[in-house]
């Protein structure tokens, strides 16, 4: 290599590792707990058991791909550089490689491997659902979410998105709603899934869980967040022309909190018939049509 090329050559690498680097990084830094975030990388923040995994088989696969792309690289390189026809005027006439052959075969067929056993093993434990501590129900409507706690007494109560006008402090956008749902921290929590209307689907990315919410249907998943706080999640099943205003919110908090909670919310919701409710697109500040 001349000299101004090896000069080029070192100063990439130095601004690849740096890139390398910063991504790594970044991934880190810009998840968020709960809600995306602004240049967010990565996937967001774990709070459960299997999120944890989710989020371990996904940095396991980026590695992995990575390493096959730069072998690739690194192969097509030498390709270009060691075999151009200037370089290389004669090739050579070698058809068959027995050794080579078998081992193109055989390294594929383990990495494959390699990737089903922890693929498989993380979908038996996001569909294996624990002994529950607590079930909730959520049913997915034209455009908002209904929760139920059928073991904890005859109440149901609507979720519906925050106007823009009406967010507080702290508030996000597009995901806040008048009432979350709200569940203990460090419980296994199975919830029942179904839609009302159409097909919705129920996701919450910290907790790794994405459900259907099928008419006629009730699906199930589970997760225990071992964090407290609120964390989000949006309707993942195109749904209508108000799809994207019926986010997800689940409060988890204290036993505690959450049997004062519950004790209220009797209270609080009992009366209300689940009702279709009062003008919900237009509560919603969505678009009317
Ligand atoms: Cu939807």
């Amino acid at each position: 290599m001349a000299k101004q090329e090896m000069k080029v050559f070192s100063r990439l690498t130095a601004i690849g590792v740096t890139a390398a680097a910063l991504f790594a990084s970044a991934g880190a830094a810009f998840a968020g707990l709960g809600q995306p975030s602004p240049w967010q990388m990565g996937l967001q923040d774990s709070a459960s058991p299997v999120m944890d995994d989710i989020s371990g088989f996904n940095t396991f696969l980026f590695w992995l791909t990575s390493a096959i792309a730069v072998f690739v690289l690194v192969l097509l390189a030498m390709v270009i550089v060691r075999f151009n026809a200037r370089a290389n005027p004669s090739p050579s006439r070698t058809t068959h490689n027995t050794t080579l052959e078998v081992m193109w075969t055989i390294v594929p067929v383990l990495i494959l491997a390699a990737i089903a056993v922890p693929s498989f093993r993380l979908l038996y434990v996001e569909l294996d659902v624990p002994k529950p501590d607590l079930t909730v129900k959520a049913t997915g409507k034209q455009w908002f979410w209904s929760y139920s706690y059928p073991d904890n007494g005859n109440f149901q109560f609507d979720s519906v998105m925050v106007a823009d006008k009406d967010l507080k402090p702290g508030q996000p956008r597009l995901l806040s709603v008048n009432n979350e749902m709200v569940v203990p921290v460090n419980k296994v929590i199975h919830v029942l899934v179904t839609g009302a209307d159409v097909i919705h689907s129920f996701m919450v990315p910290s907790f790794g869980i994405r459900i259907d919410a099928v008419p006629g249907r009730i699906n199930d998943t589970w997760f225990k967040a071992t964090k407290e706080g609120v964390f989000y999640g949006e309707c993942s099943e195109l749904c209508g022309s108000n799809h994207s205003y019926m986010p997800i919110a689940v409060h988890v908090v204290s036993q505690a909190d959450f049997d004062a909670w519950l004790a209220h919310a009797k209270q609080q919701f009992a009366a209300d018939e689940p009702a279709p409710p009062k003008n919900a697109v237009a509560a919603a500040g969505a678009p009317a049509h």
